[in-house]
C-alpha cells in the first residue's frame, strides 16, 4: 500500500561500523538509525543469491505454514514453533487459492525463511558476523550480544503482507530490555513497496506487549495501557542500508502492492549479560545455544 509520510533522516555508515555521537544521539532520541551503505552491493548480492539457493532447495509440497502479523495463527503452528533453531519457510496467506493449493510460484510465495540462518548457513554466518556489525553492536551499548534470531523477510510484489505495529521486545524479552534489531535492506525498499515505518520516541513510552508460552500456549498479553507513541516516518532504505531498531520502539511494515520485492535479512541480538526470559516463544536445543560473534 503506497503511503506518504515523512521520510526519516539517513546517514552514511561509517566505514568500520562505530556509530558517531550524532548518529548515538539520534538513536536514542528517536529510537531508530538508518545507515546507509552499511553492506556492499556485492554483499546484498551474495545474500540474495544464497537465498534463492535455499528455496530452489526447499520442497513446497512439505510445508503449508503461512506467516501472517493479523492473527498470528502461526503461533498454534507447531512448524513455527520449533523454527527458533532451524531454517523454515512461512508462505503468505495470499499464495494459495480457496482450495489450499498454491496459486504462485514457490519463489514468488513465501511470506519469510526464519529463524537461525545466523547459526547454520554459512553465508548468513559471514554476513551476520562482521567486524562491522560486531562495532556497531558494542557502541550501541550490548556488552555481550547473543545473535538469537534471524529472518528473510520477502514482501514479494502484489501478495507482501502487512507487518502490523510491534516492538520487538514483545517477542523477544529480557530483563532489562536489550533486544535489538539489525534489518538490512537487500533491495530499495520505500513507501511503494512496504518499506519499514516507525515510531520515532516510541521506545520511551515502555513495553505494551509480551507473546509468550502459557503452558503449551503463546499467548499475547497486554502489559500497559499506553498506545503505541510517536510520530510515523517512513525508514526509506536503499539496497545496503541497515536499519537498527531499539526494541522499545513500534515499528510496522504496509503490505506490497507494486510489482517490486522488498527482500530483507533482519538479524536480532540481545544482551547475555542480561536475563533471558524463559517463556519466550523463541526455542534452541540445548546443543545450540546462542552464540555471539566469534
Ligand atoms: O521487514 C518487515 O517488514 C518487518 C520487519 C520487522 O518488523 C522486524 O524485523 O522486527
Amino acid at each position: 500500500m503506497q503511503s506518504d509520510l515523512p521520510v526519516a533522516k539517513r546517514f552514511v555508515s561509517t566505514a568500520d561500523g562505530r556509530p558517531t555521537p550524532e548518529m548515538l544521539a539520534f538513536y536514542e532520541e528517536n529510537g531508530f538509525l538508518i545507515l546507509e551503505g552499511f553492506a556492499s552491493d556485492a554483499a546484498c548480492d551474495a545474500l540474495k543469491a544464497r537465498i534463492a539457493g535455499l528455496v530452489d532447495a526447499f520442497d513446497p509440497e512439505s510445508v503449508r505454514s503461512t506467516f501472517s502479523t493479523d492473527d498470528q495463527a502461526h503461533a498454534r503452528d507447531l512448524y513455527f514453533k520449533e523454527s527458533g533453531d532451524k531454517i523454515r519457510f512461512f508462505f503468505e496467506t495470499g499464495a494459495f487459492d480457496a482450495e489450499g493449493e498454491l496459486v504462485k510460484p514457490k519463489h514468488q510465495a513465501l511470506n519469510k525463511i526464519g529463524h537461525a540462518l545466523h547459526d547454520l548457513d554459512p553465508e548468513f554466518d559471514r554476513f551476520s558476523r562482521s567486524e562491522k556489525l560486531s562495532n556497531l553492536a558494542e557502541a550501541l551499548g550490548l556488552q555481550d550480544p547473543g545473535l538469537v534470531q534471524s529472518m528473510v523477510i520477502m514482501k514479494q510484489p502484489f501478495i507482501g503482507g502487512e507487518v502490523g505495529m510491534h516492538q520487538d521486545s514483545t517477542f523477544l524479552y529480557t530483563s532489562p530490555m536489550t533486544t535489538t534489531g539489525f534489518w538490512f535492506a537487500l533491495e530499495d525498499a520505500d513507501q511503494s513497496n512496504g518499506c519499514l515505518i516507525g515510531q520515532a520516541g516510541g521506545h520511551k513510552a515502555g513495553l505494551l506487549e509480551r507473546f509468550h508460552y502459557d503452558g503449551d500456549d503463546l499467548i499475547m498479553e497486554k502489559t500497559s495501557d499506553a498506545k503505541p507513541q510517536g510520530p510515523q516516518e517512513a525508514l526509506e532504505a536503499p539496497k545496503g542500508t541497515l536499519v537498527v531498531i531499539h526494541g522499545l520502539v513500534p515499528h510496522s511494515s504496509a503490505s506490497n502492492t507494486s510489482a517490486r520485492s522488498r527482500e530483507a535479512y533482519a538479524l536480532h541480538m540481545f544482551d547475555r549479560k542480561a536475563d533471558w526470559a524463559e517463556d519466550n516463544w523463541l526455542k534452541r536445543a540445548s546443543d545450540m545455544p546462542v552464540r555471539g560473534f566469534a
